[in-house]
């Protein structure tokens, strides 16, 4: 069925979360709903006072502009405005944001009648958010911990914590994560170049078939996962990329202070090595 002609099919009432008929229509291309006159707000409200925080400090080089969280010795009070209340106001609409974003994705899956995949996908990249800026924040004690806004200024903070753990390639679930994404781009790479090399022939040549795509890895690498297989495979690989990530973060500080380096000498101290390691 043409797109325009499916889109008329299809762009029927039903299927809102909240809201009821009142915003059950589309503008252009989009669909709009509850929830996205709700992201609308949150985008409009967060750009907003980003832009006010830029006109406080006077700086309105895009890559240098920076609202940072409150101060440590805040905790995790409500600081003032300019002493990173701001920030936490912007954190509070950039949450409303992004889960306005996956409910609205929800809205448009129950529409069409297809699973909810794309939000759960996209809520593991909502919880990597709020891991920086809300779980280990509190467990630490203080929004502080929190990552600045910023283009330059949120690299210095990476930087910054990761030094500040010594090695943090040596942690072990950011060697998980870093991993899992190098796989993913591996997987997207092959996935891409057997679609097109079977779909996509030069002009005058027939389009080939799925059972050339399986045949291609079963002679290269003895098996195929299948057309639908590489789809869940590339879902999995990517969700345990940021899944990994969130585990990184949360665990460097709440659960271990020290160097990532030294995680490791339960190694060194593991019974088996006997009187080796001990001399
Ligand atoms: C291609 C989809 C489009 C999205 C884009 C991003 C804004 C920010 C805000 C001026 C893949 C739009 C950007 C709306 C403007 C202000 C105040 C997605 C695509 C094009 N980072 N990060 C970038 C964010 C964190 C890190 C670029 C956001 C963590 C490193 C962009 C978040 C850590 C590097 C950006 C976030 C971290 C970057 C390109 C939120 C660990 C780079 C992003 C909300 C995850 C790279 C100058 C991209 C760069 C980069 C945005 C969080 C590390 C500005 C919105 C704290 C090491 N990050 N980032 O393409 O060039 O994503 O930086 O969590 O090297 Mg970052
Ligand atoms: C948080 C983004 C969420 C985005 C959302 C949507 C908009 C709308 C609008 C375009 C999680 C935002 C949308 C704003 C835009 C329009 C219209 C994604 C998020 C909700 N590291 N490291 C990671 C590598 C080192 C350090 C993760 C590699 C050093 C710290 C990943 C290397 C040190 C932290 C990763 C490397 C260090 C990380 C990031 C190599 C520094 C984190 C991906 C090759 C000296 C962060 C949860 C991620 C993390 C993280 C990769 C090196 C420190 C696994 C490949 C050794 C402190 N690093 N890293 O999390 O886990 O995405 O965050 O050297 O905090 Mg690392
Ligand atoms: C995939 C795929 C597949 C495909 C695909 C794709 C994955 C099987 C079949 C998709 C992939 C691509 C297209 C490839 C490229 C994609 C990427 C590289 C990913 C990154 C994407 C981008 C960088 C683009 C990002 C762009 C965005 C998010 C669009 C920006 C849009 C807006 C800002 C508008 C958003 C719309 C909303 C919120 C709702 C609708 C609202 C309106 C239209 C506006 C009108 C509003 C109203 C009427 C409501 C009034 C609002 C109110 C009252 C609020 C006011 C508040 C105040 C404070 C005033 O697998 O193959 O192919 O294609």
């Amino acid at each position: 069925m043409a797109m325009l002609s499916f889109e008329k099919k299809y762009r029927v009432r039903g299927g809102t979360l909240i809201g009821g008929d009142l915003f059950d229509f589309w503008v252009g291309p989009f669909y709009v709903g509850f929830f996205g006159v709700s992201t609308l707000f949150f985008a409009l409200l967060g750009t907003v006072l980003i832009f006010w925080g830029a006109a406080i400090q006077g700086e309105w080089n895009p890559w240098l502009i920076n609202i940072a969280p409150p101060d440590i010795s805040y905790g995790l009070s409500i600081a003032p405005l300019r002493e990173g209340g701001l920030w936490q106001l912007i954190t509070v609409a950039a949450h409303g944001a992004f889960i306005s974003w996956a409910l609205r994705q929800v809205e448009i899956s129950r529409k069409l009648g297809i699973g909810y995949h794309v939000p759960v996908a996209f809520s593991f990249a909502i919880l990597a958010y709020s891991t920086l800026v809300v779980f280990r924040p509190m467990l630490l004690g203080a929004w502080g911990h929190g990552f600045p806004y910023g283009i330059f200024s949120h690299l210095d903070w990476v930087s910054n914590v990761g030094y500040q753990y010594l090695h943090f390639h040596y942690n072990p679930a950011h060697m998980l994560a870093v991993t899992f994404f190098f796989t993913t781009t591996l997987a997207l790479s092959l996935h891409g170049g057997l679609v097109l090399s079977a779909v996509n022939p030069r002009r005058g040549n027939e389009v080939l078939t799925p059972e050339h795509e399986d045949t291609y890895f079963r002679d290269f690498i003895g098996y195929s996962v299948g057309t639908l297989g590489i789809h869940r495979l590339g879902l999995l690989l990517a969700l345990n990329a940021g899944f990994w990530s969130a585990v990184c973060i949360i665990i460097s500080g709440p659960v271990w202070t020290r160097g990532w380096p030294e995680w490791w000498n339960w190694w060194l101290e593991l019974p088996i090595w006997g009187t080796l390691a001990h001399g």
